[in-house]
């Protein structure tokens, strides 16, 4: 049974070494998998395709690598890398996912997305979430020089972090009513997810049947742990990545 992989923030940037390592054995493991699926945030920020210093060409060069083997990549945006455009998939080989994307896994319907958008009751998030995923705004955003780009990016992850620890936990987490409806208009049972760097695999009722909610994790500098997903003959499940 062919083998799915699932990971999502990773944050990556050169200012994590361990992360970094971690992620460059992981995509050598992942070597004869049918698919990984990057479910977003996959770096720390992404100011436009055009930004290839030497960290990022390696990255790409080494997705491309698994590719190029034989394994499928889908990748997701997340709410820092929402400017992943279509010189990265076209360089790493990838095809990009919708926000909310139904795929096919050894015969189970599964939606997967990378969850910001499941997090209504932040407003202030959401409400800046609608502007960066403007085809306008980020026009206009990539016209800017590379320089002011990074700059930008600096400063929003400044003002996200300030905003972030004025708020309560549970505004932080997705909502039931978003998890629901989401599954609803896809028409399937099973959901799997990241942002929220709450790892955990949640059993509820959608309108009386059994539903499934796998949250993947974030990448620990610290710990050197992230909690991923694998679907094959045993199913879907999550499991923790040590590097
Ligand atoms: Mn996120």
């Amino acid at each position: 049974m062919p083998r799915t992989l699932f990971i999502s923030d990773l944050h990556l940037s050169p200012d994590l070494p361990r992360v970094t390592a971690g992620f460059f054995r992981y995509l050598e493991a992942a070597s004869g998998a049918a698919a990984l699926y990057v479910l977003g945030d996959l770096f720390e920020s992404w100011v436009g395709d055009d930004h290839r210093d030497d960290y990022n060409n390696a990255v790409i060069a080494a997705f491309r690598q698994l590719s190029d083997s034989g394994t499928a990549l889908f990748f997701a945006h997340g709410n820092r890398d929402f400017l992943l455009g279509a010189g990265f998939v076209e360089a790493t080989a990838a095809t990009l996912l919708p926000d909310n994307a139904v795929i096919d896994v050894n015969g189970q319907r599964l939606l997967v997305m990378h969850g910001d958008q499941l997090c209504t009751l932040d407003a202030k998030y959401m409400a800046f979430r609608a502007q960066s995923r403007d085809a306008a705004w980020q026009q206009d955003m990539l016209q800017k020089p590379l320089d002011q780009r990074l700059m930008i990016a600096s400063m929003l992850r400044m003002q996200s972090r300030a905003n972030n620890a004025n708020k309560a936990e549970n505004i932080m987490d997705v909502t039931p009513e978003a998890v629901h409806q989401a599954l609803r208009e896809a028409g399937v049972h099973t959901l799997l997810h990241g942002h929220t760097h709450r790892p955990q695999v949640h059993d509820f009722l959608l309108e009386g049947q059994p539903a499934q909610r796998f949250v993947l994790g974030d990448w620990r500098e610290e710990s050197g742990e992230a909690v991923t997903g694998v679907a094959d003959a045993q199913g879907l499940r999550l499991e923790t990545w040590r590097f």
